[in-house]
């Protein structure tokens, strides 16, 4: 059975690529729910609705576990998955964002870049406090990121100014022991362009590798995969053509990208 892995967009995939790494023989069915991206600006409503309806699709296709890929649903809709699927291993990026915020701030000072949704719900304050007490968390909103991810913009003048727009003051502020979390799964996407404003010495955790050790736990308790290579299924539920393009693009290591399922969910 594969493992079912799903985001608004391309964003999860970054996830997805750190899944493969670590687990080549894990076969795993990526959902983009491309028709309703983006989730962020959102209210927790609607992106609960979209993420449940994305569960018991990719519960339907007989997954053995879930991995939700996106921060804005990780951060408001986890519970109501959980509800619906009490038997369902699941696992939610923000915990696994805040497990590597505390692990890499020895000043606890973290700066969360994330979504409106996501910063909205204080996930992120919440999933900090309750791994170490007294860390200054500032969750900052960087909607365009998402954007520009989609577009596959992901360095360049462009982005360098809307990340200016959005976290100039706190770059300022950042030094050597605070850390800069990719509080969206898009964003890692723009790393090397945020790692270079953010100044040397301040640290970035994007939540795919912890969020690939969490999983790698999860599936100890259960069937190994039996025989034949691990792969990845990529299905959106709008223009398949254009982000499975973008996807070969951003993401070379995942040489298996061939064609995108289209389904309506
Ligand atoms: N990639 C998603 C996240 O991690 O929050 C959401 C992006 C979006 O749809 N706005």
């Amino acid at each position: 059975y594969p493992v079912g892995i799903f985001d608004s967009g391309i964003g999860g995939l970054t996830v997805a690529a750190a899944i493969r790494r670590a687990m080549p023989a894990e076969k795993l069915l990526y959902l983009a729910d491309l028709a309703r991206q983006p989730y962020g600006p959102k209210s927790p409503r609607t992106v609960t609705r979209y993420a449940v309806q994305a569960a018991e699709f990719l519960v339907g296709r007989g997954v053995k576990a879930l991995v939700v890929a996106c921060n804005t649903a990780s951060a408001v809709a986890l519970e109501a998955i959980a509800e619906r699927f009490p038997e369902l291993p699941l696992l939610g990026v923000v915990e696994a964002g805040a497990a590597g915020a505390v692990a890499a701030s020895a000043s606890g000072r973290i700066v969360v870049a994330a979504t409106e949704g996501t910063c909205r719900s204080q996930a992120y304050e919440r999933a900090i406090a309750r791994r170490r007490g007294g860390c200054r968390v500032t969750c900052v909103p960087c909607p365009l990121f998402v954007s520009l991810a989609e577009e596959g913009l992901t360095d360049g003048a462009i982005v360098e100014s809307v990340a200016r727009h959005y976290l100039a003051p706190l770059f300022d502020r950042l030094g050597g022991d605070d850390c800069l979390v990719l509080g969206c799964t898009h964003f890692p996407l723009l790393a090397p362009a945020l790692a270079r404003l953010a100044g040397p010495g301040v640290r970035l955790v994007d939540c795919a590798e912890a969020t690939s050790t969490m999983l790698a736990e999860t599936l100890r308790g259960l069937e190994a995969p039996v025989g034949g290579a691990g792969g990845l299924s990529l299905i959106a539920t709008d223009a398949p053509e254009r982000f499975a393009r973008i996807a070969r693009r951003l993401f070379p290591s995942l040489d298996e990208i061939g064609t995108v399922e289209l389904a309506d969910l």
